[in-house]
């Protein structure tokens, strides 16, 4: 598929792009060692987490909704690349990867996911609202398309506080046919407001294909009415996913207001731990996993350029093992909240 760029989008100036190609023919950026080495590690570190998350919610741990991001690592982990301290990051119910990108601590997300009492949300919110202020993580939000609005709210903040920082506010491609988005869209063209609207088009929402259920499948032009640029990314490639945000927060921190990133993704999983995923085909799954998976794209290159030796790269996936291992022992050792915690922590 040919990268397809909105009328309004002008050609910016990128950082780093090398000859290299993204697989729909959008620029990546030149990765060196650390950075590959960084996201190897990174997204690695999500696929495990989400496993191990997979593996308690089976074993009774886990209670409640559970939603993984297995597959779509790539996006989160070239964005947070991207980003620079104090920018916000705002997401739905799919957010365990988002957190562990922003630095948020394996332990504290695990010991919520068992609702414990050292979570993030102290045991009380789980897997789908947690929050960590001091990594400007702001959720964490179980209802469909609420968390554009908000993160709406955060960049008017930003342009209101007289700050650089960009709001960069994640959403499905199901969120994406709601209402309220496109009234912050308004608010957010009309102010010129700094903020990042990326839709991870993983194809389905719970369980209807984009093909079913939406009239302009291309989501980066969905802002083409109030004059929002849109630019579709291989979400699958890690360094297409941080070009794509180097040009985006240029063009929020240059003051000409927001941009959307439509991410071509996939999740590998069911929508949650319930759904059987009978509107799909297994071939369909495994020839995204054998031929775009985010990590394996990344391990291949350390190898082929000598950057990485297998033993280097088990040696970074035994760390992460034990990075998820300790995370899963920390919550299960990890007491429950006292009854008391159901008066705290609450609005009246
Ligand atoms: C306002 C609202 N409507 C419906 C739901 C039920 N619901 C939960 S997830 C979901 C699908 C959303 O799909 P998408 O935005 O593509 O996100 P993905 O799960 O693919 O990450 C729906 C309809 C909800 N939580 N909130
Ligand atoms: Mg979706």
């Amino acid at each position: 598929m040919a990268p397809r760029k909105n009328a309004t989008v002008s050609s910016r100036k990128t950082s780093a792009k090398s000859a290299a190609k993204a697989s729909n023919g959008g620029p990546v950026a030149d990765f060196d060692r650390d950075e590959e080495l960084k996201a190897y590690r990174e997204m690695l570190l999500i696929r495990r987490f989400e496993e191990k998350a997979g593996q308690l919610y089976g074993m009774g741990f886990i209670g409640g909704f559970c939603h993984l991001y297995i597959g779509q690592e790539a996006v989160v982990v070239g964005m947070q690349m991207a980003q620079k301290d104090g920018d916000q990051v705002i997401t739905a119910y799919r957010d365990h990867g988002h957190m562990l990108a922003t630095g948020m601590s394996a332990r504290g997300v695990m010991a919520e996911l068992t609702g414990r009492r050292n979570g993030y949300s102290h045991g009380k919110g789980g897997s789908m609202h947690m929050f960590s202020k001091e990594k400007h993580f702001y959720g964490g939000h179980g209802i469909v398309g609420a968390q554009v609005s908000l993160g709406t709210g955060l960049a008017f903040a930003n342009r209101y506080r007289g700050n650089d920082s960009v709001s960069v506010a994640y959403f499905g491609d199901g969120a994406a046919n709601q209402g309220q988005v496109y009234e912050s869209f308004n608010m957010a063209a009309l102010w010129k407001l700094p903020i990042i609207y990326i839709v991870e088009n993983n194809r389905y929402a719970m369980g209807t294909s984009t093909a079913r259920a939406t009239a302009q499948s291309n989501y980066s032009l969905r802002g083409s009415g109030f004059g929002i640029p849109g630019v579709q990314v291989d979400g699958m490639d890690v360094r297409a996913v941080k070009a794509a945000a180097d040009e985006a927060l240029e063009h929020c921190r240059s003051g000409k207001g927001p941009i959307i990133l439509e991410m071509l993704t996939y999740r590998y999983r069911g929508h949650s731990m319930s759904d059987p995923a009978k509107y799909r085909s297994k071939d369909e799954v495994q020839k995204m996993r054998s031929e775009h998976d985010p990590i394996e794209q990344v391990r291949q290159r350390l190898v082929e350029k000598g950057w990485a030796s297998e033993d280097d790269l088990k040696a970074i996936d035994k760390d992460v093992r034990d990075i998820v291992a300790d995370s899963a022992d920390f919550a299960q050792n990890d007491p429950e909240p006292d009854a008391s915690a159901l008066y705290t922590d609450i609005l009246l």
